[in-house]
């Protein structure tokens, strides 16, 4: 045991009244929610990423925090390990989520890194083993590092596309080691700065090479997984290729990979997007490409990802709505890719974040779950397209204009408009909460 977390004790569900701050009132693993535990549904993911390696920096200013663990050495790296799955099992986590450069030093070479990583995740292994926390996903981390500046698989460099390449083949190699059961791909400088010196063509043919590669790895080395897109339109450059998901499903349809690769939707990202969290996660499933979700939230008036930690249970029982109506997670699970403000410097703030968040997800998935078996929402929308089931309105898939157009004049059609409900609906979902 180290003593970073020291005094703080294993956070369990105690209820909506009891006066603990280190107590869930809302989660409670083995609660059944429409015939499965809530930890089932849920299936929470700590971001070792945002807890562990993050040094507390913003635009106008640098690190904050001072983390026993910081520094590049693999001494610093075990003990960060360490402090990581003790927090793991201070919250009750099923699973975390890794970057390879959360983990690992970076080493001189390539070779030198490589051997890092696989060094840490032996390590990880055994961490896995003594307690029971699992891998929900790996990923590479190609944006932060200087030779990542124009992108990863869309540089200019072919050069950085091969180190591209052989970083993610060791990172799904590292996620395949550690029993992973998802790889993801966030394609975080995938896009351009300037058109002007962008040659877009190129650059996506490029991206769909290397998806091409990681599927076929996939395949290659038996991974039971699934590979999942994260979307997101900009931040860190002015555009992304992986906008949303439609532009997601589009590129899979374009590189003919549309089953082979799923999508891991983000709350904020879905935000920047332009759209709502529900609306990334109800077109996911509609397309039949929903996967897992990053939970976060950013603050409606920065226009940043400012990665907070979610609070928004009405926000977060819509979102559990998609999920649910897409049929739960299979693969995937809540993953909170969620930061502490700069100035929540106290271990204690750590897990307060993650105690807050999992129990507004609780809360949420519960609303969402009484909203779905109650079945008044469904009905309300069955019944606005129910003209669609009967004869005239299914013979209208299969008709050609002219047929329509003569049937329109014949029995002189003139449709009424109906109100859409949309306040009654609105009431209706408030009650659930
Ligand atoms: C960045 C982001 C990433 C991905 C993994 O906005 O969401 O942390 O989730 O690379
Ligand atoms: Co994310």
């Amino acid at each position: 045991m180290t003593d970073f977390f020291k005094n703080i004790p294993p956070v369990r569900f105690e209820g909506p009244q009891t006066p603990n701050d280190f107590a869930f009132r809302h989660y409670n693993p083995d609660e059944i929610v429409m015939g499965k535990p809530m930890k089932d549904h849920l299936r929470f993911a700590c971001a070792y990423w945002h807890s562990f390696a993050w040094p507390g920096g913003d635009p106008f200013g640098g690190q904050t925090f001072e983390r026993p663990w910081f520094g590049d050495t693999m001494d610093l790296a075990r003990l960060k390990a360490d402090v990581a799955f003790e927090m793991f099992q201070i919250l009750g986590v099923p699973y975390f989520c890794f970057h390879d450069a959360d983990v690992r030093p970076e080493g001189e070479t390539f070779a030198a890194s490589l051997r890092n990583l696989e060094e840490i995740v032996d390590y990880i292994a055994q961490k896995m083993d003594e307690t029971s926390v699992k891998l929900l996903w790996g990923t590479a981390n190609l944006f932060s590092h200087r030779r990542f500046m124009a992108g990863a698989a869309t540089n200019p460099d072919p050069e950085v596309f091969a180190y591209s390449a052989a970083t993610i083949k060791s990172c799904m190699d590292a996620t395949i080691r550690l029993g992973g059961e998802n790889y993801v791909l966030w394609g975080g400088r995938e896009g351009y700065e300037t058109l002007l010196n962008t040659d877009m063509g190129r650059e996506r043919a490029q991206a769909g090479r290397m998806l091409q590669m990681v599927v076929d790895y996939k395949y290659k080395t038996g991974f039971k997984g699934a590979i999942l897109i994260e979307p997101k339109p900009q931040e860190p450059t002015k555009h992304q290729y992986d906008y949303d998901v439609a532009t997601v499903y589009g590129f899979l349809k374009d590189f003919g990979l549309e089953g082979e690769v799923k999508v891991n939707v983000e709350q904020g990202h879905a935000i920047l997007a332009g759209h709502s969290f529900e609306h990334e996660l109800a077109l996911a499933r509609e397309l039949g490409i929903f996967g897992s979700i990053d939970m976060n939230r950013n603050d409606y008036q920065s226009g940043w990802d400012t990665d907070q930690f979610p609070n928004n249970v009405p926000e977060m029982a819509l979102a559990y709505y998609e999920v649910l109506r897409a049929g739960g997670f299979t693969t995937g699970g809540t993953n909170f890719d969620a930061r502490l403000r700069r100035q929540s410097l106290d271990p204690e703030d750590l897990i307060l974040a993650h105690v807050g968040g999992m129990d507004a997800c609780a809360a949420g998935l519960k609303a969402a779950a009484a909203m779905l078996e109650d079945g008044k929402l469904e009905a309300a929308r069955a019944a606005r397209y129910a003209g669609w089931d009967n004869e005239t309105g299914k013979a209208l898939m299969t008709s050609d204009l002219d047929s329509i157009a003569a049937r329109v004049v014949a029995e002189d059609i003139n449709p009424a408009p109906r109100s859409g409900r949309q306040e009654r609906l609105e009431n209706l979902v408030n009650r659930y909460l």
